[in-house]
């Protein structure tokens, strides 16, 4: 890969749930050497820090929805930060939980639109994450994002969503826990929906090239939205919704390594690390490293594979 521009945004959002501690993610990410690991492998890094949501009203302890006001002012903040960073770099958004991805793939998306390229977006999770603010049963705005991005209506307060991720350009791997409400919705969807059922039955492989290839085929910019739980809990014990039976060390490797010789990826979150919940830095260690692996660390050089 040639070197890039990695921007560190430090988005230390935690209003898309009840449960605290995914504020302290950035830091996290700091403290086990992110940007040390990422200009090893010959990247320039730029850290903006650590944004704060745009000014918003207060929000109340009544109504179905947990801090939508907070959430709302997080999200008119990151669609701006993600734009301007577009045209300066690789952003990689530091969670906080992943409601932020309401903001930085409405954010990369609208910088696609402007360049004429088609939006992906890979979604390496255990849950959906497709809810509206109607359908949620939690009350917790980081379930909704995928339903956001890809324009699904009842997102009153939130800003419009001009440029929707289409359906046919989501690709979801790692699937576990999936909400009646999201099933039925999904049904009928143009999104690629992978559960840990196919991963075991057909490995890895399989569902991200050819999702790849069409990223590659369609000159497409590639959002990658990694979650924690993606990961078995295991390994990555340090996130508030785990989901036994997830991602081994090595899928989740081989999915970054894989993306770093398809050359596509524009732009990465980090989401969900809740850095309270973990085991001496264990979970944000290896999210350091799978970051690493996504931008070319490797153990032996091998012929380039060529996804278009
Ligand atoms: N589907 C559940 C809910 O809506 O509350 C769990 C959502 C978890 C979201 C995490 C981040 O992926
Ligand atoms: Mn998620
Ligand atoms: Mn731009
Ligand atoms: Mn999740």
């Amino acid at each position: 890969m040639t070197p890039q521009t990695c921007i560190l945004i430090g988005a230390p959002v935690d209003s898309g749930k009840r449960r605290p501690g995914c504020l302290m993610g950035p830091d996290a990410y700091r403290t086990a050497g992110l940007a040390q690991a990422i200009q090893s492998l010959g990247h320039k890094i730029k850290d903006l820090g650590n944004f704060t949501p745009a000014s918003h009203p207060a929000d109340s302890d009544d109504g179905p929805l947990f801090a939508p006001n907070e959430t709302i002012g997080w999200t008119n903040r990151l669609i701006r930060v993600a734009e301007e960073a577009m045209d300066r770099g690789l952003p990689i958004f530091l969670g906080g939980d992943h409601s932020l991805s309401l903001g930085s793939v409405v954010g990369v998306a609208n910088h696609a639109a402007k360049q004429g390229r088609p939006q992906f977006v890979l979604w390496l999770d255990a849950h959906t994450d497709y809810h509206t603010p109607m359908t949620t049963d939690s009350g917790n705005l980081h379930g909704t994002p995928v339903g956001y991005f890809t324009g699904r209506p009842d997102f009153g307060g939130f800003p419009k969503v001009t440029s929707p991720v289409p359906q046919e350009n989501v690709c979801m791997i790692g699937l576990r826990s999936v909400d009646t409400p999201e099933r039925e919705s999904l049904q009928g969807t143009g999104i690629a929906r992978h559960d840990m059922r196919e991963i075991d039955e057909q490995g890895i492989v399989r569902p991200l090239t050819a999702f790849l290839e069409r990223v590659a085929a369609e000159n497409g910019m590639l959002h990658v939205s990694l979650d924690v739980d993606f990961i078995d809990p295991e390994y990555a014990p340090a996130v508030g919704t785990t989901v036994p039976g997830g991602a081994t060390v090595r899928e989740a490797h081989l999915v970054m390594e894989i993306l770093h010789d398809s050359g596509l990826m524009t732009s990465l979150d980090l989401v969900e690390l809740n850095p309270f919940l973990d085991e001496r830095g264990r979970t944000a260690h290896l999210m350091v490293d799978l970051c690493a692996s996504a931008l070319g660390r490797h153990v032996f050089d091998r012929p380039t594979r060529s996804f278009r």
